[in-house]
């Protein structure tokens, strides 16, 4: 970040090439004299300063809120004039650019400048970590790519797709498996990662070049990378902007732009204002001294026309683009263009929940906190690659923002962002290229009431358009019956189908899946590996706890936010929370910031449950609860947790990040996860992070059903085992009975006889 339409771009820094030695030009100095500062505007006057002062902007936005600002140093104290109280970050910015670059001619040093040989290219080495040591310049990363193009000569390769305004080459790496019979190349769809259209952002580069690694690097030791190369094709264009990018080396750290003459004195396009989806908005500048200038008309930039060709030369194939910035740790979806305009469903679900699992896979790996988020959430902007993917290919638009706060992280940083991007990019190419993924459209049911109907509800999430829409089909196993019922599911709306189960008995468990087939064939199930499963509540369930929020039943209020506690209260109080409670009949639920105006601040608010006494019995124990929360969407979740040893060790069960907005019920099977002993405890955790948003949530109707786990030898199904099940079984088995099976070989022979009497006996 660090731009806006109206900061002054250093423009002047062109000077300085003039007087050169003849070995040894004099670099360019022209952040002397500038310094980074802190400081807190507190009115619109002081904002307006800051704008004018500020050579460049290092938080990501500016507003009534702590900002990072470059200036002159000169130009302190018209801050402390206005009231502002600057605290300096980096007193010599200059200096600190050339400490950094002297960091990597040490390394370069170091290793024998292997990376930077001029002619390397192709035997430049592939997999090396040891480039991911410091950042690189535009030779290097092309060696490198010319190396992982001659090392893999059957899965990758390396085309020139254009040049840029000063007729520099523009490289993409096409990275897919050998053309197969079952998986034609020419039809196999295309993801783009792109990276380095903003000069600066040197951190994008490198890890677009670490994703290409990678996919070649695992390309036979990785099932699932080995998988995605058959299917799919990659194409990687570590810089899009080679020119700019060339200037960051040599003159100007923080160049932004591509280097177009604009004729009038100006040099540079924002090549991220210059797509011609939605071009020439708010969010964008005429103004060619701007850094945010769009250029003369949309793909007016060779730049932005050879990436997009590149992407429409897949036609229908082109499933999804990355386009990678820094910095501010941001998964951005469209529309980036206006706050109000939003993508139409089913893609808005589709997007959003790839984002948040994107982000979930980078916390997993480096537990780097990365925020989804819409990208007008940062700041409109018109022009862009994440629009234009959107909005004028088949496929979907992402810009992730990388690490940290400024442009130029520690080189420590070069790797952990490269690492943490991988399993994210792997997840967002395999969201936006299976033909076909079934997505249930809420938690998953877990308790099923006797002869009444079950809905299992899900979205057949089909980019491709390719699902047989006749084939959607839920398989059920009940108790005692011998294969699975293949119910056909019924249309909701596009894509979501429906189907019911109803168990016919008291007995046991029923297991279930989802299965759908593309127009080509291919089945598609989920879970993706084996089934899920229903408990049925049998007679002998057993009700622990029934709460309704209407009496106190000893719950208590926890956490360290420093407003927004839970209560049990009348939620229609405050416009931020649900309107009423959900008891028939009833008043209260418990909420966080029961009064008007009153959120989630400051830390984590805890709902903790009285101690629940479990029978030592077996079988499943199922908590189900009424649920809301606010702030659609966030990475601010709801967490379920249950602490089943009284220790205080709390296992999450349930994450929910508000997805479908108002009250919604959600079943959990506690004994999926933690084996009570005694009892338990249930608590609702919320925490407001950093960001400041409007956090609150509210649960009712909460119920706690140990269902017991019926033994297969209950042959009536009355929950007890006694002689009436040796009679059913001898009735069964007279019949020839699927249900007197009991070693499962298909057929009812003597053999049954003796497992009923363990099974029977074991209880
Ligand atoms: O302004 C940009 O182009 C991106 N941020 S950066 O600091 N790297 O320059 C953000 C673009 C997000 N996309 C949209 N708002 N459309
Ligand atoms: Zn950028």
């Amino acid at each position: 970040m660090g731009t806006r339409t109206t900061l002054t771009t250093l423009t002047a820094c062109a000077l300085g090439t003039g007087a050169l030695a003849a070995d040894e030009p004099i670099p360019p100095r022209p952040l002397e004299g500038e310094v980074v500062v802190s400081v807190t505007p507190e009115d619109e006057h002081q904002l307006r300063l800051i704008d004018r002062l500020a050579t460049s902007l290092w938080s990501e936005r500016l507003g009534l809120a702590p900002v990072e600002i470059q200036l002159p140093a000169d130009r302190l104290d018209d801050l402390r004039e206005a009231g502002l109280s600057p605290r300096v970050l980096v007193h010599d910015v200059q200096g600190l650019i050339e400490r950094e670059r002297a960091e990597i001619e040490a390394v370069r040093a170091r290793e024998g400048f292997r990376f930077s040989e001029r002619g390397a290219r192709a035997n430049a080495p592939a997999h090396d970590l040891a480039f991911w040591d410091a950042y690189r310049d535009r030779l290097e990363i092309e060696n490198y790519l010319f190396g992982l193009a001659s090392a893999y000569p059957d899965l990758a390769t390396l085309q020139q797709i254009g040049a840029s305004v000063e007729g520099t080459p523009i490289w993409a790496l096409l990275v897919t498996a050998p053309d197969s019979p079952e998986h034609p190349r020419a039809s196999r769809p295309a993801v783009q990662w792109n990276a380095a259209q903003h000069a600066r952002e040197w951190i994008s580069p490198m890890t677009a070049l670490f994703l290409a690694d990678r996919l070649l690097a695992e390309s036979e030791s990785s099932p699932r990378v080995a998988g995605l190369l058959e299917t799919t094709e990659f194409a990687i264009v570590p810089i899009v902007n080679p020119d700019g990018y060339d200037y960051t080396w040599t003159d100007y750290r923080f160049w932004r732009k591509n280097r177009r003459d604009n004729g009038d004195g100006t040099h540079g396009v924002d090549l991220n204002r210059n797509w011609s989806y939605e071009w020439g908005g708010s969010g964008s500048s005429g103004d060619t001294s701007s850094d945010l200038y769009r250029g003369v008309s949309p793909m007016s930039e060779p730049e932005t026309a050879a990436v997009s060709g590149l992407a429409l030369s897949y036609g229908p194939r082109f499933a999804g683009g990355i386009d990678y910035h820094s910095h501010g740790r941001l998964i951005l979806w469209p529309w980036g263009y206006d706050t109000d305009a939003y993508l139409p469903e089913p893609e808005r679900t589709i997007i959003t929940g790839l984002s948040i699992d994107m982000a979930g896979a980078i916390d997993d790996c480096t537990g780097e906190p990365y925020t989804p988020g819409k990208a007008t959430d940062l700041y409109p902007a018109d022009g862009t690659a994440d629009d234009w993917y959107q909005g004028a290919t088949p496929g979907y638009g992402l810009t992730i923002e990388l690490r940290t706060n400024r442009f130029d992280p520690e080189r420590e940083h070069v790797l952990s962002s490269a690492l943490e991007n991988w399993p994210a990019a792997l997840r967002f190419a395999e969201g936006v290229t299976q033909q076909l993924r079934i997505d249930p459209t809420s938690p998953l049911p877990v308790l099923a009431e006797p002869f009444t109907p079950t809905t299992i509800e899900a979205r057949f999430l089909d980019a491709l358009g390719t699902l047989d829409g006749a084939t959607p089909t839920l398989h059920a196993q009940l108790p005692g019956e011998a294969g699975p019922q293949a119910i056909p599911m019924t249309l909701v709306s596009p894509g979501t189908y429906k189907a019911d189960i109803t168990p016919t008995d008291r007995r046991g468990r029923i297991t279930w899946s989802l299965s759908a087939q593309t127009t080509g064939g291919q089945t598609v199930t989920f879970p993706a590996s084996g089934h899920a499963t229903l408990s049925v509540r049998t007679q002998q369930s057993v009700t622990l706890l029934d709460d309704d929020a209407e009496s106190d039943l000893g719950w208590t209020a926890e956490g360290d936010a420093t407003t927004g506690a839970w209560s049990r209260a009348d939620p229609g109080v405050d416009p931020n929370q649900p309107a009423t409670d959900t008891s028939p009949g009833g008043t209260n639920a418990f909420v966080t910031g029961a009064a008007p105006g009153v959120d989630v601040d400051g830390g984590v608010a805890r709902l903790v449950s009285p101690a629940v006494a479990v029978p030592a019995r077996a079988g499943d124990l199922i908590l189900a609860l009424d649920l809301w929360r606010s702030d659609f969407p966030s990475t601010d979740p709801l967490v379920v947790e249950v602490e089943a040893d009284a220790c205080g060790d709390w296992v999450p069960v349930h994450t929910d990040f508000g997805r479908t907005g108002g009250w919604r019920r959600v079943s959990l099977r506690l004994t999926d996860h933690v084996s009570p002993a005694n009892s338990l405890r249930v608590r609702f955790s919320i925490e407001d992070r950093p960001s400041g948003d409007i956090i609150e949530a509210a649960v009712d109707e909460i119920s706690l059903v140990l269902a017991p786990s019926a033994s297969r030898a209950d042959m009536n199904g009355d929950g007890v085992l006694d002689n009436g099940d040796i009679a059913a079984f001898v009735d069964a088995f007279l019949l020839f009975d699927p249900s007197a099976d009991f070693t499962g070989d298909g057929v009812v022979d003597n053999g049954d006889i003796g497992v009923f009497v363990t099974v029977f006996l074991a209880g």
